[in-house]
C-alpha cells in the first residue's frame, strides 16, 4: 500500500517535533493559512455567480481601485487570524493601518501580513491570482514591529488560484509545496524541500512600462533578448500580471521577474509598484531559501528595513544567475 498523501496540517504538525520546546502556536497560524486559502479560493470560483466581480467603489491607501475581492480576500484573512489570540497585529496592502486584534495585546506573540489579491486585474478575466503572506513576531504590538528587515520573518509564503490552487510556504527550514485537493478540501504535500533552479530560460516583466525604466534595466532586458554567442539561447517573457504565478513558475523553472523603479517615486531606489513588507519581502524569503535571489538592483531585499508601512522598492527575484547578472548592470550604470 503507498503512503497516505501527508496534508498541510500534518506536515506542519511533523516539522514543529524538529523544534524543541515549540509551544505550536506557530504551527496554528500556519495551518490557518490553508483555511483562509481554501476559502478565499472558493470566493474566487463563485465571484461570477455571486456579483462578487468589479470594483468595490473604494481605494487603498496607495490610491489604487479596489475590486471587491480584494476587499472580501482582506476581511477573510482579518477574520482567519481571529483566532486563539496569536496574533496581535495585522497589516495589509489594502488598510492604511495595522488591524489590531482586541484582546491580544498581552498575548498574542504573532503578527501577520498580507497582500490578499496579489494580481488583481486579473481578477475579472479569471487570470492567476495569489495571495501572499509573511508572519514577524510581536515586539512591543506597534507598527514598529513591522518595520523591521525581512529576515526578521518568522515565515513567509503565498496560495496560488490557478488551474489548481496551491499553497507555497517556510519557516526557514526548506520550502514546501501543497496542492489542494477538492476532493476532500485538504491541502496535500506535493514538493519538500524545494530547491529553484540556478539558472533560467524565463524572465517576467512589463515591457509597456519601459519608457520608465532606468537605461540599466533596458540594457538588462535587451541582453536576456539577444542570442548568446555560440549557444544561440535566449530567454522567453512569460509575464501574467500576477507576481506570484510568475515567481511560482520561475521556482519551478528557473527564470527572473522584475518590477524596476519608476524614478518618479520618493520611495527607496526610485520606488515602482511593489510594497516592501505585503509583497517583496515574503517572496524574497520563500525564494531564497530555495536558493534563489531577490535584489533592488543596489541591496538584498530581505535586507531592507522599510521606513513605512507602505512603502515601496523596486525588485528583481529569481535564479542566482540572472539576479546575479541584473545586479552586474545596475552596477554598471
Ligand atoms: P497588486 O497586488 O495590486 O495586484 O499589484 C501587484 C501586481 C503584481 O502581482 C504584478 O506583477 C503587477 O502588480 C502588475 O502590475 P502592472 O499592471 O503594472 O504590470
Ligand atoms: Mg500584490
Amino acid at each position: 500500500m503507498s503512503p497516505a498523501p501527508l496534508t498541510l496540517d500534518r506536515f506542519i504538525l511533523e516539522e514543529q517535533k524538529s523544534f524543541p520546546g515549540s509551544t505550536g502556536e506557530l504551527s496554528l497560524l500556519l495551518m490557518r493559512l490553508g483555511v483562509a486559502g481554501k476559502r478565499i479560493a472558493n470566493a474566487l470560483a463563485r465571484a461570477g455567480l455571486t456579483g462578487a466581480l468589479g470594483v468595490a467603489g473604494s481605494e487603498n491607501v496607495q490610491g489604487e481601485e479596489q475590486k471587491k475581492l480584494d476587499v472580501l480576500a482582506n476581511e477573510i484573512l482579518l477574520e482567519t487570524f481571529d483566532y486563539g489570540g496569536l496574533v496581535t497585529l495585522a497589516a495589509s496592502e489594502e488598510m492604511e493601518e495595522p488591524f489590531v486584534y482586541r484582546g491580544s495585546l498581552d498575548q498574542g506573540r504573532y503578527a501577520v501580513l498580507f497582500d490578499p489579491m496579489d494580481g488583481s486585474s486579473n481578477i475579472d478575466c479569471n487570470g492567476t491570482l495569489g495571495t501572499i503572506f509573511s508572519i514577524r513576531h510581536r515586539r512591543d504590538g506597534t507598527v514598529r514591529d513591522l518595520l523591521r528587515s525581512g529576515r526578521e520573518q518568522v515565515a513567509a509564503g503565498y496560495v496560488l488560484f490557478g488551474p489548481a490552487v496551491i499553497l507555497v510556504y517556510t519557516s526557514g527550514e526548506g520550502v514546501h509545496l501543497f496542492t489542494l485537493d477538492p476532493a476532500i478540501g485538504e491541502f496535500l504535500l506535493t514538493r519538500r524541500d524545494l530547491r529553484m533552479p540556478e539558472r533560467g530560460k524565463g524572465y517576467a516583466v512589463n515591457e509597456g512600462r519601459s519608457h520608465r525604466w532606468p537605461p540599466a534595466v533596458r540594457a538588462f532586458v535587451e541582453r536576456l533578448k539577444t542570442p548568446e554567442p555560440g549557444s544561440g539561447r535566449v530567454y522567453s517573457t512569460r509575464y501574467s500580471a500576477s507576481m506570484v504565478a510568475d515567481v511560482h513558475r520561475f521556482l519551478l523553472e528557473g527564470g527572473i521577474y522584475l518590477y524596476p523603479g519608476d524614478g518618479k517615486s520618493a520611495d527607496r531606489d526610485g520606488g515602482g509598484k511593489l510594497r516592501v513588507l505585503y509583497e517583496c519581502h515574503p517572496l524574497a524569503f520563500v525564494v531564497e531559501h530555495a536558493g534563489g535571489r531577490a535584489s533592488t538592483g543596489t541591496a538584498k531585499v530581505l535586507d531592507v528595513s522599510p521606513e513605512t508601512l507602505h512603502e515601496r522598492m523596486p525588485l528583481a527575484i529569481g535564479s542566482r544567475a540572472e539576479v546575479d547578472l541584473f545586479d552586474q548592470f545596475v552596477a554598471r550604470g
